[in-house]
């Protein structure tokens, strides 16, 4: 295995997250689209490199990684990235921010999640749009009042990008999907506008690495 490639689907917060992080560490990386919407998760291919039939996957450094947690975890201790804090008290505080969102909200809005919500409602119109802003806003409206115990300058937890906004912004973008009202929450809002000015953020964004067609 040479060179790192990241198996992920354009709209995966999952996969977002890891784009975020490569970008931030200035990974150069090869991006093989897995496509959820056709079912290539769940082909044989893919279950060879993920049990779990989930994206993403990072190949790096000779090794296969799974677990967008993980793959940040990897990430930051052999490229010394600094996403969290070195002081125990406020590493568990971000740590419990980047939870609230990729262990709380985003399963309950993942797609087998949601499709099967949608099945055994009978397909009915709306389902899948009240299903994702009844999870998402509340887990965003907790988040914003979490991030009330620290001084915003300009992201969540002080003066550089760490894990919270590296798992914060996929979930906005998904908000912003579902028609998820924010509009209340200017903490959010702020860490949203550093991160658009921002190139890791900016390139790792659905819409720039969308595969043509
Ligand atoms: N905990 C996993 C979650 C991975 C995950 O749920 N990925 C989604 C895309 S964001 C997926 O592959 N979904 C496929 C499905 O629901 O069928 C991680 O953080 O990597």
């Amino acid at each position: 295995m040479t060179g790192t490639v990241l198996y992920d689907y354009w709209r995966s917060s999952a996969s977002y997250r890891v784009r975020i992080a490569l970008n931030l560490a200035g990974i150069a990386y090869r991006a093989v689209p897995v496509d959820l919407v056709r079912g290539e998760h769940k082909t044989p291919e893919h279950l060879a490199r993920n049990p779990q039939g989930l994206v993403p996957v990072l190949k790096i450094d000779g090794q296969r990684f799974t677990q967008s947690l993980a793959i940040l975890d990897y990430l930051d201790t052999t490229r010394a990235m600094g996403l969290l804090p070195e002081e125990p008290a406020e590493r568990a505080r971000e740590m419990a921010l980047a939870h609230a969102i990729a262990v709380d909200i985003h399963p309950v809005c993942n797609l087998q999640v949601v499709s099967y919500a949608v099945e055994i409602t009978g397909g009915r119109d709306g389902v899948r749009e009240d299903w994702m802003r009844r999870f998402i806003r509340p887990g965003l409206l907790a988040f914003e009042d979490m991030l009330s115990g620290w001084e915003q300058s300009p992201w969540c937890c002080g003066t550089r990008p760490g894990l919270a906004d590296i798992c914060l912004l996929p979930q906005l973008y998904n908000a912003r999907r579902w028609g998820v009202d924010i509009s209340d929450m200017p903490r959010v809002l702020s860490v949203e506008a550093a991160a658009s000015d921002h190139p890791a953020f900016a390139s790792a964004h659905p819409d720039a690495v969308r595969p043509a067609g």
